[in-house]
């Protein structure tokens, strides 16, 4: 061994750091399979065949990737969900050892309609790192990018929120833009940000879009509230500790159902959850992949040759956050792909 080789390895040793692999990196296959399988359907008005055409290509590709998974947040029970069912065991079962998120498109609807920002979606981390939402369906979120970080209390109120955002942004309340999911159930909300003076960006589905948007300085929004899913903000809360953004939760039971099932689960409907509640330790990794065209990425475009996607890839460890567009030669991947794209 060289005198530079010893001197490397030393190093290394000293410091337990030696590189290791960005599983990411791999999981952008996964995205961009279930994007190109689903992107045949844009617009289309089948969400059902958009999602199945998802699913199936997002499992099938989930298969060649190296690890040991277990699918914590998938497509429901096993009995509602052939496929990416939770408590589904996904990889090729070498190490390392993980918990699985996934959703094959956020935003099936939008895909149908042919509307922006449709994605496909993947989060993994340590096993036992990822929250299991349980009978939780949905949870209040306020989510900011790296500049909002420490600005931000989900128990005081909207207002003060984008007060506190303003300052630590050096701008003012009316500069600043906010994502929220048009639903009744923000009416009130809606209202108090309109009286503030801030702009909002109505979203019809899709906030896990939104959470990363605002992290993302191109996406043009600085601050997501309201009510969305609880598998979607396990999903975000991934991508924002890539990013270096924050979010906090609270379980928000839309039914007297959901409210009774999470307490007799045992989960204590008060907590305030951050990002680093929903998946614990500082080693996760995102992926997703435009389905639509949107403010983060761009969609599927067909092309005689084949197709053109645009995905995201991050680490929360490192934090570094990839855009990958790539090039996928349709009649090629035919040959010996198990996954037709055609
Ligand atoms: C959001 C959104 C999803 O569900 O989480 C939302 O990101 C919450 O549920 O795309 P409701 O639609 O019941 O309000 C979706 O719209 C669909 O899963």
């Amino acid at each position: 061994m060289s005198a530079a080789a010893g001197r490397y390895r030393e190093t290394m040793s000293a410091t337990s750091q030696r590189p290791d692999r960005n599983l990411a990196m791999e999981l952008v296959r996964v995205t961009e399979s279930a994007a190109l399988a689903s992107a045949r359907w844009v617009g289309r008005g089948q969400k059902e065949s958009a999602d199945g055409a998802a699913v199936e290509a997002m499992r099938t590709i989930l298969q060649t990737i190296a690890m040991n998974g277990t699918v914590v947040i998938g497509e429901g029970e096993k009995d509602d969900a052939p496929m990416l069912y939770n408590g589904e065991h996904v990889g090729d079962g070498s190490d390392p050892e993980v918990d699985v998120a996934v959703d094959p498109i956020d935003g099936t609807t939008l895909t149908a309609h042919g509307k922006t920002n449709a994605l496909s979606v993947i989060a993994v981390g340590e096993r036992g790192s990822m929250l299991d939402p349980g009978p939780s369906y949905y949870m209040d979120k306020v989510a900011v990018g790296p500049e909002g970080v420490g600005a931000i209390d989900i128990t005081a109120s909207p207002t003060q929120n984008l007060r506190w955002v303003a300052r630590a942004k050096r701008e003012s309340v009316r500069d600043l833009t906010v994502v929220i999911l048009d639903r009744p159930r923000h009416a009130d909300l809606i209202d108090e940000v309109r009286s503030t003076g801030a702009r909002i960006r109505l979203i019809t589905d899709g906030d896990v879009y939104g959470g990363i948007a605002t992290a993302w300085p191109d996406a043009g929004v600085d601050i997501l509230f309201g009510i969305g899913g609880t598998p979607e903000a396990v999903i975000t809360a991934a991508a924002l500790k890539s990013m270096g953004g924050e979010m906090q939760c609270r379980f928000s039971p839309q039914s007297a159902e959901e409210s009774s099932a999470m307490t007799a689960a045992g989960f204590d409907l008060d907590r305030i959850l951050t990002h680093d509640d929903l998946i614990e330790g500082d080693n996760c990794f995102f992926a997703a992949t435009g389905i639509t065209d949107g403010q983060l990425l761009r969609g599927v475009r067909f092309d005689r040759n084949g197709a053109r996607t645009q995905s995201l890839v991050m680490r929360s460890r490192s934090g570094t956050v990839r855009m990958i567009d790539a090039h996928h030669r349709v009649s090629k991947l035919q040959e010996f792909s198990v996954v037709d794209y055609s």
